[in-house]
């Protein structure tokens, strides 16, 4: 039996996405310790860094979303979703791995929030320069490895953009207002899917 902790409403959204898209069953557990203190306990049980998402696989048991999520891949994807080619699984981990050092910068998101006009400023352009990298990756390509949506699609896809968060990266930036028009479509071609849909409603 699998079971996913954390909140939809969360980092662990990623994960109960490639739960949804692989078509696997799971039971969900939806710790949120920063509104139920109760949880914060069990979570350390499970996670020494008390961060939810945490994936447990018979004796398996997994934090960190992305690691979570290549695991999955790993261990029950099937092509077109997990590709058979190693060197298309290289670029998977490539954009997976790039959209934990680039995008999901702790620092930066921080710095977004800084009542200091120049940080807050600057914390927003250098978020504006990583993502821009996508828009040339996508011009000749409908996803990232090509035709068809893989792990990696949905491994950016949901680092840019939770499923609560309306299309927009962090919920509020379109790439369409700063003309990267191929990354806005992918964006939206992605968070349409059912899975978006499905996690959405969970709590
Ligand atoms: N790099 C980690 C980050 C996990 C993380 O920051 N989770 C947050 C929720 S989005 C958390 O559990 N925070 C605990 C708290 O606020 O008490 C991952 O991707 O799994």
């Amino acid at each position: 039996m699998i079971t996913l902790h954390g909140s939809a409403k969360s980092r662990a959204s990623r994960s109960l996405l490639a739960l949804e898209e692989l078509g696997l069953s799971y039971r969900h557990v939806p710790l949120n310790p920063w509104s139920n203190p109760e949880h914060a306990e069990p979570l350390a049980r499970l996670n020494p860094n008390a961060r939810v998402p945490v994936l447990e696989d018979g004796d398996l048991v997994l934090f960190e979303s992305m690691a979570i999520n290549l695991y999955l891949g790993d261990r029950y994807g099937a092509a077109p979703l997990w590709p058979d080619d190693p060197k298309q699984r290289a670029r998977l981990y490539q954009w997976s791995v790039w959209s934990q050092t680039e995008i999901d910068v702790r620092a930066r998101h921080m710095a977004r929030f800084s009542h200091d006009p120049d940080i807050k400023r600057r914390a927003e352009e250098e978020r504006l320069a990583a993502v821009s990298i996508l828009d040339p990756a996508l011009a000749d390509r409908a996803y990232l490895l090509g035709d068809t949506f893989t792990l990696a699609d949905l491994n950016v896809a949901s680092t840019l953009c939770e499923p609560w968060e309306d299309g927009r990266i962090d919920g509020e930036l379109d790439p369409a207002d700063h003309g990267l028009d191929a990354l806005a479509d992918w964006l939206g071609r992605c968070t349409s899917r059912p899975s978006w849909e499905r996690v959405r409603a969970l709590e």
